[in-house]
């Protein structure tokens, strides 16, 4: 992305240039929340805004990554960091950037 950002400059390193290289980074990163809430909301089926293990459940047996409720259940329990049972968006974010090796785009917006 910087690669075409940096083509788009006139060759010389300006400060218009580096203010349109941080523009197209931040807007990477706006692109990259926008998809991860739109997973987690597709997941999160009765719109509380959190995931619980039955909304989890089917996604992942489909997938392959769990078979059966308790697997399910280990699973939200290792990335509920603030214990409230379900999944929450950063925790959601948190553990897909983790995953992925993805940067968090929620700590640099
Ligand atoms: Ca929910
Ligand atoms: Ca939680």
């Amino acid at each position: 992305m910087l690669g075409v950002g940096l083509r788009l400059c006139c060759g010389a390193l300006t400060y218009a240039c580096v203010l349109r290289l941080q523009f197209i980074k931040l807007q990477s990163l706006y692109m990259q929340k926008l998809k991860l809430k739109t997973w987690f909301d597709f997941i999160d089926a009765d719109g509380s805004g959190e995931i619980d293990v039955d909304e989890l459940e089917d996604p992942l047996t489909s997938l392959g990554l769990a078979t059966t409720h308790d697997e399910v259940q280990r699973l939200v329990d290792a990335v509920d960091d603030d214990k409230s049972g379900e999944i929450g968006f950063e925790e959601f974010v948190s553990v897909i950037t983790r995953t992925t090796g993805a940067r968090n785009p929620i700590k640099k917006l």
